[in-house]
């Protein structure tokens, strides 16, 4: 037996009707191994043979149960947003928000909510690489008091289709092809761009996906959004239209796509490492949620419809209003217990909030839940830890099921019932006044009535918001999507397929087209018809990342990869070390050999990596302290030569001691306000990337 100590139980789904759920979890405590049955084992290294060279015996109950759990260890992953690390934290209010919406987490200024947060890729499976060029999932799960309520979102504020019924095939478009199993997470392929070509609603989402917005630096520098319109309720039932944004703290950085490629290669977990180790050191990541609030007089105001998924409201026009901050402060204890068994659900909403018609929305409200029902293979996934709110009772009088944890007393599984009167327990009861009730406000449609597979007249124009998006951004940022389709379309083989996506980017931006149909060396065709006037609306600085307003310089949350070999200056290294805590980044020493080099006063100092190991791509800036000989030796080696060269191409500010240089010249790097001498505007020039470099180390579309 094992340990009485191993095994806790908890009231935390407690109530009348559910009591005791074991943890399921507990086995990770010192003790006495044992069988499920909970039977010690004495012998875990040998199977049970009939003599010591003789077969192995059916009978052997331990081996089997060993093997048999063993063989059932995976679940299906997820048919999309497969791949994902998540960590628990809090949300906290800033203000009660009682006027608009009587949801209990915003009632009360420092109000602290636990949510669990799972970032993913869309397309990849579960272990494929974290830098494709990917839409990035951002799901938040709160526990609040009154139940739990999903925010799953997306890095990106609008979506590829208007309606849900369109889901499956962008999703068949976008994965590996049919028959040959690749591209594993990549949208460069005949069958997405096909797809893309003839669904020109999924224009604006592909300006999105074709910008460094698909290829950010860290988790911790993406921004998120809930998409749809949702509504916010008031305890006097009036209704308030929202739109969801999570901003991150740290800022908004994206990678090169060339930089993206090699981390691929270098480190295929960056992004999941890089949320881990951030957290495991104290440096929480941090974003702020704000909303964008309206009524249906704003709504009717605009020349889209708000409850098209393909459309943002830009924020010049209507202010994200700051509400409340999420802080992700603890790694899960266990990747597959609580990352891979979460279970979001846009449906899992609380009273003070509700859904809008968006169409794309109200197919999600279906999904989810059918989907956990296939992938964690019961209806009762709502018992596993993750998923069971935390600060509030389940009651009621769902019963039975595949792997029922909970143990329910009593004869009353029905309700209404009346075994109160006869002393028995009766059961939980529904509450008109504090139950969640729909929002009954009169529909958005005009059609509400009428049974029609029809999109509405206000879904018809494709196109404005794209160009509103490509106008709107940094010069540079214009370069990368235009060079991200060239190099996208160029992996298509299908030439009628390229020639109708130059088709609708005509219709975007007529420069753009050219520019990509040059890349390509192809002829610009017509533009293709519209069904609607494409409108020349204001531009939106806030969709940038560079030069934008969440583009921040500052080592904070940072790294900086620092070069040293045999004979390095020991105390120039220290003094920049701790000058990069300072300002709160983090310094990386790598070495030839990890075990470190011998400086110039005869110490050892440790390296964090090995040189062939760290390339420079896994850091934001890098820093050379090189002596005469040290650097001679590694004008040699290529791993060195790559390590500067990559940083200079990657846009990265690159600290040198004097006798660095050689190695500088070799790997082409040229002067410019990026490139130093070690010193105080290293540390300044390394909070940023050197977009003004970039004509100088790429050609771009
Ligand atoms: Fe999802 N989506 N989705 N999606 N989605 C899933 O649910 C679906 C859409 C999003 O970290 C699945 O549990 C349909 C938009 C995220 O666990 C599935 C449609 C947005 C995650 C599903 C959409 C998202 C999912 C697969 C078209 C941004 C990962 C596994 C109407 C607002 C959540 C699962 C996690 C996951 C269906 C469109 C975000 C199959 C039918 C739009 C972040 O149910």
């Amino acid at each position: 037996m094992a340990d009485q100590a191993d095994f806790e139980t908890s009231a935390g789904n407690g109530g009348e009707t559910h009591q005791h759920v074991a943890k399921a979890g507990s086995h990770g405590g010192e003790g006495h191994l044992t069988t499920n049955q909970g039977l010690r084992i004495s012998d875990n290294q040998n199977q049970l043979k009939a003599g010591a060279r003789g077969p192995v015996l059916l009978e052997d109950f331990v081996l089997r149960e060993k093997i048999f759990h063993f063989d059932h260890e995976r679940i299906p992953e997820r048919i999309v947003h497969a791949r994902g690390s998540a960590a628990h934290g809090f949300f906290e209010a800033y203000e009660s928000l009682a006027d608009i919406t009587r949801a209990d987490l915003f009632q009360r200024a420092g109000e602290r909510t636990p949510v669990f947060t799972r970032f993913s890729t869309v397309a990849g499976g579960a272990g494929s690489v974290d830098t494709p060029r990917d839409v990035r999932g951002f799901a938040v799960k709160f526990y609040t008091k009154e139940g739990n309520w999903d925010l799953v979102g997306n890095n990106i504020p609008v979506f590829f289709i208007q309606d849900a019924i369109k889901f499956p095939d962008l999703i068949h478009a976008a994965k590996m092809e049919a028959d040959r199993g690749y591209p594993q997470a990549a949208t460069a392929h005949d069958t997405f761009w096909d797809f893309v070509g003839l669904m020109p609603e999924s224009t604006h989402m592909i300006m999105w996906a074709m910008s460094d917005r698909t290829i950010p630096r860290t988790l911790r520098t993406i921004q998120g959004f809930g998409i749809h319109t949702f509504r916010f309720v008031n305890a006097e039932g009036r209704s308030t239209f929202v739109k969801f944004h999570w901003k991150p703290k740290q800022g908004l950085a994206s990678t090169c796509w060339d930089e993206a490629v090699k981390i691929a290669g270098a480190d295929p977990d960056f992004q999941r490492r890089d949320l881990f180790e951030a957290i495991d050191r104290g440096d929480y990541p941090e974003w702020e949620l704000g909303i964008q609030a309206f009524d249906q007089k704003f709504a009717d105001s605009l020349p889209y419809d708000v409850l098209d998924a393909t459309k943002i409201i830009p924020e010049e026009l209507l202010p994200v209003r700051p509400i409340g901050r999420m802080v992700l402060d603890r790694w899960p204890d266990n990747f597959f217990a609580e990352t891979e068994q979460v279970a979001y659900c846009p449906a899992n909403i609380v009273p003070g909030i509700d859904f809008s018609n968006d169409p794309l929305l109200q197919g999600r409200l279906f999904s989810y839940l059918d989907t956990q029902l296939k992938r964690l293979g019961s209806t009762n996934f709502h018992q596993i830890p993750i998923n069971q709110p935390k600060q509030c009772p389940v009651m009621n009088f769902q019963r039975d099921g595949h792997m029922q944890m909970l143990q329910p007393k009593g004869r009353a599984n029905y309700e209404p019932n009346s075994l109160a009167a006869a002393g028995e327990t009766a059961g939980p009861r529904e509450c008109p006044h504090t139950g969640f009730t729909s929002f009954a406000g009169r529909a958005e449609s005009d059609e509400q009535g009428d049974k029609l597979r029809i999109r509405p007249e206000s879904f018809a124009d494709h196109y404005s918001q794209a160009r509103l998006f490509f106008r709107s951004l940094d010069p540079a940022e214009q370069a990368h999507l235009a060079s991200a389709l060239v190099f996208e379309l160029s992996k298509v083989g299908l030439e009628h397929v390229r020639t109708r996506v130059l088709s609708n980017l005509v219709n975007v931006d007529p420069d753009l087209a050219r520019r990509v149909a040059d890349g390509l060396a192809m002829p610009l065709p017509e533009a293709s018809p519209v069904a609607a006037p494409i409108l020349d609306l204001d531009p939106s600085p806030a969709l940038r990342i560079i030069r934008g307003a969440l583009d921040l310089k500052t080592l904070e949350g940072r790294s900086v990869g620092i070069l040293i070999a045999d004979g390095s200056d020991g105390k120039a290294v220290d003094d920049l070390t701790s000058a990069i805590g300072d300002a709160g980044g983090r310094p990386v020493i790598v070495a030839p050999k990890v075990g470190g080099a011998k400086m110039a006063d005869g110490s050892i100092l440790k390296a964090d990596g090995q040189l062939a190991g760290m390339p420079s791509v896994l850091f934001d800036a890098i820093a050379v302290i090189l002596s005469d000989e040290g650097c001679r030796s590694l004008l040699e080696e290529a791993a060195a030569v790559q390590f500067v060269m990559d940083a200079f191409v990657h846009l990265k500010a690159i600290g040198h001691s004097k006798e660095a240089q050689p190695l500088l010249d070799k790997a082409g790097v040229r002067a410019d306000e990026g490139v130093l001498e070690i010193g105080k505007s290293f540390l300044d020039a390394a909070g940023t990337r050197h977009w003004d470099r970039e004509p100088k180390v790429r050609t771009l579309a």
